[in-house]
């Protein structure tokens, strides 16, 4: 039936805000009984394009562990959200955040990741920052694993590669789902769970000795027991409280065939499904059958217990949330395997601008990827990730002049506007890293990304002082108008 009155604005309610996570803000990496975490073990990256958290070996661990500075591991000392909650909790209410994305640091409630019982200490700082937003009425959109684990679960079984990771995970889900069930609604499972196929950072395995063969294997097998993992936690979180709204969170990765040469065309849907795939095995509940031949082309068997079919079809997910920063080109000869940028591989689009740190910038792009994912699944999206990283600069009289970075968001919140026109049910829009944070990809601070600045850095030098930039007020009048004064 054809209808007029399609929606033009986003809806009342739409959660408006901001993201972190705890690994590339907190600080206070070694207070209060916290454990070492994976990201803890990553140094900072001599250019931009480098991806040490590739680099990671059982030596580097041991170095690691030895070193109690912070000083070659910038997630060690993030920008102290750990001491500054409040501070910052309360800018971000002033721009009239309706939520905020974090992570809980799994190292910080079970410290080795399997002890007994949790640590009482780091439950009583989440509590405190949850308390902190609920005085200005932000919801918290909660995270579960943000790109860490507990490092000890790496030394002791190689993370997500091993199966017995499930179970201390749940044990985690299981005691800040209790801890936090009125103070908290909204939760995600894995941060860019697709990120387990870039390694490390994702899987919390070390396998950088391993052939491209052997580490497609392992990934697989521990994409898997995080699959497991996720579908058990949200299970477990609406028995807990049946109002939780529990999310998938995937990196869209929006390509598009370098030529209408159909071999071209083909070779971008097999990466879009690739993408996809994650977010499939978490809505529908099974894995696409296009997996099943890519998996046994690639000789990848993962071992299945004979429950986890019915475990991941009982524990899908009530809403995908993503992230979207920039898009790709596929042709049948590149295969991913050239590196535009930092984190993606894929050729060179020439009709549009390339950000300073190589990531291609696709306003338009959101809007196909909003309406593919939700012709796809139906259920309600969310963005959880969008934002500029660039080499801001303080004035002498503290201010940060940024309009690169307005005309960024104001370019993507159009298109996500022309997708909710489009018939797109869009939750809410946290923008990335809405303070200035460590980079996860190569732990600058130099990659700004904030509405706010922070004094410090990347060698960790500064006063940690806290400056409005010009986004910061833009943005104040984004939500104050729900997006339609832009
Ligand atoms: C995503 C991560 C975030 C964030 C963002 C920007 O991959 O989920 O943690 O860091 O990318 O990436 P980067 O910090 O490498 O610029």
């Amino acid at each position: 039936m054809y209808q007029t009155n399609f929606p033009r604005e986003f809806k009342e309610g739409f959660l408006w805000g901001g993201a972190t996570a705890a690994n590339q803000v907190e600080g206070g990496w070694n207070i209060d009984e916290k454990g070492l975490t994976t990201a803890e073990v990553v140094r900072k990256a001599e250019n931009r394009t480098e991806l040490t958290f590739n680099e990671v070996t059982k030596e580097s661990i041991k170095d690691a562990i030895a070193d109690s500075t912070d000083t070659l591991y910038p997630k060690r000392r993030g920008v102290d959200f750990y001491h500054n909650y409040r501070e910052d909790i309360r800018l971000f209410a002033e721009m009239g955040f309706k939520a905020y994305r974090m992570s809980i640091a799994w190292a910080r409630i079970f410290p080795n990741g399997d002890e007994l019982e949790p640590n009482e200490a780091g439950l009583a700082f989440y509590d405190r920052v949850f308390d902190e937003l609920a005085k200005y009425n932000i919801e918290p959109v909660v995270t579960l694993s943000h790109y860490e684990m507990p490092l000890a679960l790496t030394v002791k079984q190689n993370g997500w590669v091993s199966r017995k990771t499930i179970t201390s995970f749940t044990r985690y889900t299981e005691v800040v789902f209790k801890r936090y069930r009125n103070k908290v609604k909204y939760w995600l499972t894995f941060n860019e769970i697709n990120a387990g196929t870039f390694g490390f950072m994702g899987t919390g395995a070390v396998d950088s000795a391993l052939s491209e063969d052997e580490k497609l294997q392992l990934r697989y097998q521990a994409l898997h027991h995080q699959f497991i993992a996720s579908a058990l936690a949200v299970t477990q979180g609406h028995t807990i409280n049946p109002e939780f709204k529990i999310g998938s969170m995937l990196a869209r990765m929006q390509t598009y065939p370098l030529t209408p040469n159909p071999v071209d065309v083909r070779a971008a849907q097999e990466n879009d499904n690739l993408n996809l795939f994650f977010t499939d095995v978490q809505v529908r509940g099974e894995y696409p059958e296009f997996m099943n031949r890519y998996l046994s082309e690639h000789q990848v068997k993962l071992v299945m217990e004979p429950d986890d079919e019915k475990i991941i079809k009982m524990g899908t997910v009530d809403f995908i949330s993503f992230s979207y920063y920039m898009s790709t080109v596929t042709s049948a000869n590149n295969a991913g395997d050239k590196s535009v940028g930092n984190m993606l591989n894929g050729e060179k689009n020439p009709y549009l601008e390339t950000s300073e740190w190589g990531w291609q910038v696709d306003p338009v792009g959101l809007r196909i990827s909003l309406n593919e994912m939700w012709n796809r699944y139906h259920v309600p999206l969310f963005i959880v990730e969008n934002g500029l990283g660039a080499a801001d600069q303080l004035e002498a009289d503290g201010s940060v002049h940024d309009e690169y970075r307005i005309n960024y968001l104001r370019e993507h919140i159009t298109q996500m506007k022309e997708a909710v026109k489009d018939g797109v049910d869009l939750m809410g829009y946290t923008m990335w890293g809405c303070i200035d944070l460590i980079s996860a990809s190569t732990s600058e601070m130099s990659k700004r990304y904030g509405f706010i600045y922070v004094d410090q850095d990347d060698d960790g030098h500064g006063s940690l002082k806290r400056y409005k930039k010009d986004s910061f007020d833009w943005y104040q009048h984004v939500i104050d108008t729900n997006g339609r004064e832009m």
